[in-house]
């Protein structure tokens, strides 16, 4: 069988973990390289023995030999490159944010289905081990229908550190994060139709919001809060771990720190051990989202050799980003309104 031929565009931080992914997954191979950065481009043709590198997107387009590309560079260029690859025919996959803007991202899906390609968004908090068991039982009926739902992710930790564009965007922390986060109340209850929001910035030194609390209308009574934090003072950090609570008519599933997952029904309560599976590029703490990329571009080569869309298509993530403007909309609202406190009656 023809392994699929990927282009791998943008060398930085998180490409790594995309590339020693591709590396195991059967089906697929790395055909080339590329980033505008040439130091970058030499390092990872060293690093994992491939010949063929670039410092410009249309240059390794126009070589051909590709059959789809990863896009791993920053947000700002995510546009350009999925309409690049768009109309040379090829298959693309793109690390969310998709898109900083909602015009871009519909843009970008649009511009996919004119060409008749297929689009993914690398969108991999779903596909954490965790997250797959969460959603395993709760398919499975183990709660009955779900009514209520928290997704939590607070922490210390210094981001800024590997990801220092984060430290200067308008916007950090629904767009960067949250936006994990949004996804996995859809996967949990479903789309929402309307979300309230509220945001602030605790830490002195960036530009824009690092905490977040989000309440999102399912319908029917049915709600989730997504809230996040980096800066949260908290022993042990949990970082990078995403903390569930989901409830339902039958039971309560509960996604404790360290990977402790919890069925709760009536008065009985089994509990199961459920971490990450380790690779030999993993290292504590992100093994997590380490093992979760393997688990999505696996899944990306499933769903491209059956022919059909993955679970994270553009389409599908189209609105997880409009769930980001909207919250980012509805938090600008309240900032612009005159504060409606309470008033007891004696
Ligand atoms: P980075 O700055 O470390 O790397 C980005 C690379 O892209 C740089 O090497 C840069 O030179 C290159 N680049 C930028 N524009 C380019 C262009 N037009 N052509 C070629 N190369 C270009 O950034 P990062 O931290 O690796 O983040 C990359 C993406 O990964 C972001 O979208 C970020 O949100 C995402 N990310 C996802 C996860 C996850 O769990 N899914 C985790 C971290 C980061
Ligand atoms: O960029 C972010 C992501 O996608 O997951 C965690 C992160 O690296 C920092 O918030």
């Amino acid at each position: 069988m023809r392994r699929i031929r990927i282009g791998v565009v943008g060398l930085g931080f998180f490409a790594q973990n995309q590339l020693e992914a591709w590396r195991v997954i059967e089906g697929a191979e790395i055909a080339a390289v590329c980033d505008r950065d040439p130091a970058r481009v030499e390092a990872a043709r060293q690093r994992y023995g491939i010949e063929r590198g670039y410092t410009d997107v249309a240059e390794m387009l126009a070589d051909g030999g590709i059959d789809a590309v990863d896009v791993a560079t920053t947000p700002p260029s995510h546009r350009a490159i999925v309409e690049q690859v768009a109309r040379a025919g090829l298959a693309v996959i793109c690390q969310k944010p998709m898109a900083e803007t909602l015009e871009d991202a519909r843009a970008m899906v649009d511009a996919c289905r004119r060409a008749g390609v297929s689009f993914t968004v690398h969108e991999n908090f779903r596909f954490q081990r965790p997250m797959r068991e969460v959603a395993g039982l709760l398919r499975g009926g183990a709660i009955g229908e779900p009514f209520f739902a928290r997704i939590s992710f607070r922490t210390p930790y210094d981001v800024f550190a590997n990801q220092p564009y984060l430290a200067t965007e308008e916007r950090f922390i629904i767009l960067d994060l949250g936006i994990h986060l949004l996804d996995l109340a859809r996967c949990f209850m479903g789309d929402a139709g309307d979300v309230s929001c509220w945001t602030k910035r605790v830490n002195p030194k960036i530009r824009g919001e690092d905490v977040a609390t989000m309440v999102l209308d399912h319908g029917g009574g049915r709600t989730s809060v997504v809230d996040c934090s980096y800066a949260t003072h908290q022993v042990p950090d949990p970082w990078p771990q995403t903390l569930v609570t989901l409830e339902g008519t039958e039971g309560t599933i509960a996604l404790e720190a360290d990977y402790r997952l919890h069925l709760i029904q009536g008065d009985r309560i089994a509990t199961r051990h459920v971490p990450p599976q380790a690779w030999p590029w993993s290292r504590l703490p992100l093994d997590i989202i380490q093992d979760s990329v393997v688990a999505l571009q696996k899944h990306w080569v499933e769903s491209y050799l059956a022919g059909r869309p993955a679970e994270t298509s553009g389409e599908d993530n189209l609105k997880v980003v409009e769930l980001v403007h909207a919250a980012y909309a509805d938090a600008e609202r309240r900032k612009g309104q005159p504060k409606r406190w309470i008033k007891w009656k004696a």
